[in-house]
C-alpha cells in the first residue's frame, strides 16, 4: 500500500484562519440556527473570560476591537501555526523556565494596566493599556518568528506599528534606544522567585530600528486579544530576529542614549547579543542556526537571512561593520 501523506487535523491553510472566516462561519452558524444579524445581540459571541467577573481583564476590556483588518503588505509563504500549538508552547520565564507555562500564566494580572513612558521625553507619561490601544489603529499581520532555540511558527498578530509610539512618546533627538521592561512582580509570577535570573525582563532597539515598519507593538494574536501565554497585554514582535527580542507583557518604555543590557544579553552575553539578528550562517556558540523546527509540523527547514526580511531591514546595518550583529 502505497503511503498517504495526510495534513494533520490542524494543519489548517492560511485563507482558513482569517478573520474573514471566522465572521463567515458565524454568519453561517446564525443562518443555520434561522437567525438573521438582528440576532447578533442574544447570542452568546464573546468569549468566556467577558464575563462580570473577569471585566477587569485587559481582555476583555479590548474585546471589541478584534478581530482588526489584515495588512496584506505583510504576507508570508509558509502555513499559519495552529493556535492550540503556538499557546501551548512558550517561551515566557516569568512563568517557569519551560515551554509548558500556559497553564501558570493564566495568573497574569492585566488589569490595571498602566504603561511608564519616560526617560528622554518631551513630558514623561504614564497611560493605561486600554486608553493606549484606543489612542492607535490595531492591524493583523502575518509575521514568521523564529526562536534562538532553533524553532520556529507563523502568526497572525494584531497591534500597531512600534513608531506610532514613538509618536505618542515624543522623544527628544538625542534619543538612541528604547528599553522595554516587563513586570517584576514575583507573587503573581512563580518564575521570577528565581532570584539568580536578573528580573525583570529587559530589551532594546536603536531608534532607527524603532522606525522600521516591520517593528510591531502586538495586543492579539488569532484575531484575538493576547492570551496572557503570548505575553498579554501588550508585547513586542521583531520578525527579523531572534525571538527573546521580541519581549512580553511590556509595562515600561524608556527612551535613552545608551544601549541597554538584555535580560539574555546580562545572563550569557557571548550567547545572546544585542543586535540578535537572525543568520543561518552564524552558528549559536552551542548548535548550529543553519536550520529550523517548523512547531505545527516538525519539519526542518532552512533559516533565512533576517529570518526572511532582508529586503526591509538590511539596510538598518550597513554601517554597522565590526558589531556582533548576528548573535
Ligand atoms: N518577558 C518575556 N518576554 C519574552 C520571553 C520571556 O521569557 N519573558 N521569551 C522570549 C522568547 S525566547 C521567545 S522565543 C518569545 C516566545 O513567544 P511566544 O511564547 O509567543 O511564542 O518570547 C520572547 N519574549
Ligand atoms: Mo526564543
Amino acid at each position: 500500500m502505497p503511503a498517504i501523506h495526510r495534513r494533520p487535523r490542524w494543519a489548517i491553510s492560511e485563507n482558513q484562519a482569517t478573520p474573514e472566516t471566522v465572521f463567515e462561519n458565524r454568519r453561517a452558524i446564525l443562518k443555520g440556527l434561522g437567525l438573521g444579524a438582528g440576532a447578533l445581540a442574544g447570542i452568546p459571541l464573546l468569549p468566556s473570560y467577558a464575563t462580570a467577573e473577569a471585566a477587569r481583564d485587559a481582555a476583555a476590556l479590548t474585546a471589541d476591537l478584534y478581530p482588526a483588518e489584515r495588512n496584506e503588505r505583510y504576507e508570508v509563504d509558509r502555513e499559519l501555526t495552529p493556535e492550540d500549538i503556538s499557546g501551548t508552547y512558550n517561551n515566557f520565564y516569568e512563568f517557569g523556565s519551560h515551554k509548558q507555562i500556559a497553564r501558570a500564566a493564566q495568573s497574569l494580572v492585566t488589569h490595571p494596566w498602566d504603561i511608564e513612558i519616560d526617560g528622554m521625553v518631551e513630558a514623561p507619561m504614564r497611560i493605561a493599556f486600554e486608553d493606549l490601544v484606543r489612542r492607535v489603529s490595531l492591524e493583523e499581520r502575518l509575521y514568521r518568528h523564529r526562536c534562538v532555540e532553533a524553532w520556529s511558527m507563523t502568526v497572525p498578530w494584531t497591534g500597531f506599528p512600534l513608531s506610532a509610539l514613538v509618536a505618542l512618546a515624543k522623544p527628544s533627538a538625542s534619543a538612541r534606544y528604547i528599553r522595554f521592561e516587563t513586570f517584576n512582580e514575583p507573587k503573581m509570577a512563580s518564575g521570577q522567585k528565581q532570584v539568580w535570573y536578573p528580573w525583570p525582563y529587559v530589551e532594546g532597539v536603536t531608534m532607527e530600528e524603532a522606525a522600521n515598519d516591520l517593528a510591531f507593538m502586538v495586543t492579539g494574536v488569532y484575531g484575538k486579544p493576547l492570551a496572557k501565554q503570548f505575553g498579554a497585554p501588550v508585547r513586542l514582535a521583531l520578525p527579523w530576529k531572534y525571538g527573546f527580542k521580541s519581549i512580553k507583557s511590556i509595562r515600561r518604555v524608556s527612551f535613552t542614549d545608551k544601549r541597554p543590557t538584555s535580560f539574555w544579553e546580562q545572563i550569557a552575553g557571548n550567547e545572546y547579543g544585542f543586535w540578535a539578528n537572525v543568520n543561518p550562517e552564524v552558528p549559536h556558540p552551542r548548535w548550529s542556526q543553519a536550520e529550523e523546527r517548523i512547531l505545527h509540523t516538525g519539519e526542518s527547514v532552512p533559516t533565512q537571512l533576517y529570518n526572511g526580511y532582508a529586503e526591509e531591514v538590511a539596510g538598518l546595518y550597513a554601517d554597522l561593520t565590526g558589531e556582533t550583529l548576528f548573535r
